[in-house]
């Protein structure tokens, strides 16, 4: 006799009233099936940060032949005074081919479009790298795949080095001396004092990447002199600071151009600000491997090498190697059909519907470009808005969604609801993806298996949970409706219409809610206003390709929790600065504040289980699917790391140190558009000759 008739004896015997009983009970939550297994290829090569990188003054310099062209016609100063004093030294022993040669070009194919150049201001630049190669952050984790666990800590970037004091409630910082922008100013603490007074702390900005000063512990700035400044606490040692001084977050830009346009220093508004430097505005000056020289709307955005750039390899040659990063404007999927065809040089392989073609295609010996899948560091989860006072503005029917999503039986009926196997089959059959429930991924450094609650697909369970939550259909139209026989509940689902496998995954999980009974509609939205929508809390769930804290938890650990008004993606403040925390957020914010306190490992790996049970067990964000990544590159490049994962601390383009990479003279494909040639002035047209 099956469940159904079951409970309908019992609870005819009973005399129990069936409305009220719900039809069927919940299955009891279990752990999650342990993913197939997937040999990430080529393992990094693992040394401590030291011997990466260090700052040294060498005896000589040089730079490539057509820029001494400049210095000869007196246009620029000599290699020695375009750099620092003591320049960031890659070591040649961490290079895999060894010191590299200048030339040639790499061509990306990105699916995003630039706004225009104010990062600072949130202005997107298209992804796809073009601001990881631009912006320059104080510290770097990209590369720290390939760093001992026992010196796992950010690799000094603009900042060289820095010290606690003894209670551990002062950092100072020291930055490169000597470095400048690419149109020649000097970066100092300037450029950090604007920064962090007038981006991070100025609530009517928002940069791009979400940095705020929960991002650095609310510290407090005190600037020393020209190279260094500190930061205070209330805390003491909260070293998640130093992974947020990382891309994403602490990367200041140029206060000299930026700061006449801020409304503080006489700007006209703050949308005046932001949109201070359009996508058309030329050399905008950058501390980046290269400056944007040209951008043709849909077409593509070429980048020159820049030649203030403060790095240089052990033989004292000026980074970057490669002259022109080229970035055509096209879509994320032809980023993985031109980077197996040989017409693009660089692809994310990211999208699992193309990763059979991509395999097919890389597999022939006379492929131009070479795959290598990394660990599985790809997973997307359904975030409900946990708002309900005011963010995004929610209407009536909104604002009962959004209280609703505080059920958790509702939540249950999601999880029991989605048939995760069928759903990452449903993007590519065979190892790559795995059941999800959410939370920390499986096989990353603090992941605990039996710490993991995971409600499994069961349509009865499903149901059930809709009824625990008071959610019966109550016209019979097969959908169930809003309490007090409301209309049928209708929850909107944003996701990224710039994406196939996002919008695949929405029509699944679409599809698997219909047949629970609950009408789920979708609203893709193209990638910047997607952004600005999930930004802006303009969603009831939310379909998100995860961020690196719930890969690498050090990274971006505020994001784990609403830790501060902003740092969650899907429950953040409303315009008064004010969160109304569900008690297990409650929780889970005391969890992430307490891991960002402690320095000790054991107490950190303890905090971490507590936190994923929670986040589990509450379903804080519903996991769907996870699988590895492949990064694709063309074979003519050298220098590129092994087992470098195309997202873990950061993404492939700044993990596989772009400024080190090189092709041999001999495989040079001489597909510069603009050879030979510099970044003009900030607002010229574009790039410019010696003479
Ligand atoms: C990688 C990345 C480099 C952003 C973006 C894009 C935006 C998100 C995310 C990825 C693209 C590529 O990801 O998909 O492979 O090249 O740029 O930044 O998805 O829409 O807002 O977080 O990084």
């Amino acid at each position: 006799m099956n469940r159904n008739l079951t409970a309908l004896s019992g609870a005819l015997l009973l005399g129990v009233s069936l409305a009220a009983a719900p039809a069927f009970a919940q299955v009891a939550p279990t752990t999650p099936p342990d993913p197939p297994k997937f040999d990430a290829q080529g393992e990094p090569v693992f040394v401590n940060r030291s011997d990466i990188l260090e700052y040294k003054a060498l005896p000589s310099y040089t730079e490539p032949e057509f820029v001494k062209a400049f210095v000869d016609a007196g246009k620029l100063p000599p290699v020695a005074e375009r750099l620092p004093k003591e320049p960031m030294v890659y070591k040649t022993a961490n290079q895999p081919d060894g010191t590299g040669v200048y030339g040639d070009v790499m061509r990306h194919v990105i699916g995003g479009r630039p706004e225009g150049w104010n990062y600072w201001a949130g202005q997107s630049y298209g992804w796809g790298g073009i601001d990881i190669g631009l912006v320059e952050c104080l510290t770097r984790t990209g590369p720290l795949f390939t760093v001992n666990a026992s010196d796992l800590q950010p690799l000094p970037n603009l900042a060289k080095s820095w010290d606690w004091s003894e209670d551990g409630k002062t950092l100072t910082v020291k930055l490169v001396e000597g470095a400048k922008w690419s149109d020649g100013v000097d970066f100092t603490t300037d450029d950090i004092e604007f920064y962090y007074n007038d981006i991070v702390n100025d609530s009517n900005v928002k940069p791009l990447n979400g940095a705020s000063p929960a991002s650095y512990s609310n510290g407090k700035l005190t600037v020393i002199d020209k190279y260094s400044f500190s930061l205070s606490f209330e805390t003491a040692f909260p070293e998640a600071v130093l992974y947020n001084f990382a891309y994403g977050n602490f990367c200041p830009g140029p206060a000299h151009a930026l700061k006449p346009h801020h409304p503080k220093y006489g700007g006209k508004s703050y949308d005046d600000f932001r949109n201070a430097f359009p996508s058309d505005y030329m050399n905008f000056p950058s501390l980046g491997a290269w400056v944007v020289v040209e951008h043709r709307p849909d077409d593509v955005v070429v980048l020159r090498r820049n030649p203030y750039y403060w790095k240089v390899d052990e033989a004292g040659n000026q980074l970057p190697y490669l002259d022109e990063m080229q970035y055509r404007l096209s879509t994320w999927a032809d980023r993985d059909i031109q980077a197996v065809a040989g017409t693009g040089d660089f692809s994310n392989l990211e999208q699992a519907e193309n990763y059979v073609e991509s395999l097919k295609k890389a597999a022939d010996p006379a492929s131009p470009a070479k795959l290598a899948f990394g660990p599985r560091t790809i997973g997307y989860s359904l975030y409900p808005n946990y708002s309900v006072n005011g963010w995004g503005e929610p209407d009536a029917n909104q604002q009962a969604i959004r209280e609703l999503n505080r059920n958790l039986d509702f939540r249950k009926a999601i999880s029991y609801g989605l048939d995760r196997q069928r759903l990452g089959e449903s993007l590519v059959k065979g190892p790559f993806t795995t059941p999800y429930p959410g939370g920390l991924y499986a096989g990353t450094s603090f992941y605990d298996k039996d710490s993991t609650v995971y409600y499994p697909f069961d349509k009865d369970s499903a149901k059930a949970s809709l009824a625990a939550a008071g959610l019966t259909d109550t016209d019979g139209n097969g959908f169930v409706n809003l309490p007090n026989g409301g209309a049928d509940l209708n929850v909107t689902l944003l996701t990224n219409a710039d994406y196939q496998t996002d919008k695949n995954l929405a029509e699944g999980v679409i599809a698997m809610m219909g047949d629970i009974g609950l009408k789920v509609t979708l609203n893709a939205l193209a990638g910047k206003d997607r952004e600005a929508a999930g930004l802006a809390g303009k969603f009831d769930w939310q379909i998100v390709r995860n961020g690196t804290e719930l890969i690498t938890v050090v990274q971006s650990t505020t994001a784990l929790a609403p830790v501060g008004p902003t740092t969650s993606n899907h429950h953040q403040a409303n315009a008064k600065g004010e969160l109304v925390l569900q008690d297990y957020e409650k929780q889970l914010v005391d969890l992430v504040n307490k891991f960002m306190a402690t320095r000790d490992p054991a107490e950190r790996v303890a905090l971490m289980k507590q936190y994923q049970k929670i986040y589990t067990e509450n379903l804080d964000g519903i996991g769907l699917t996870a699988y590895p990544g492949a990064l694709i590159i063309n074979k003519r490049f050298a220098n590129i790391p092994a087992g470098a994962p195309i997202f873990m601390y950061n993404w492939a383009e700044d993990n596989i140190i772009r400024e080190r990479v090189f092709v041999p003279k001999d495989k040079q494909i001489n597909a510069e558009l603009h050879p030979n040639t510099l970044p003009g002035k900030p607002g010229e047209a574009g790039p410019v000759a010696a003479n």
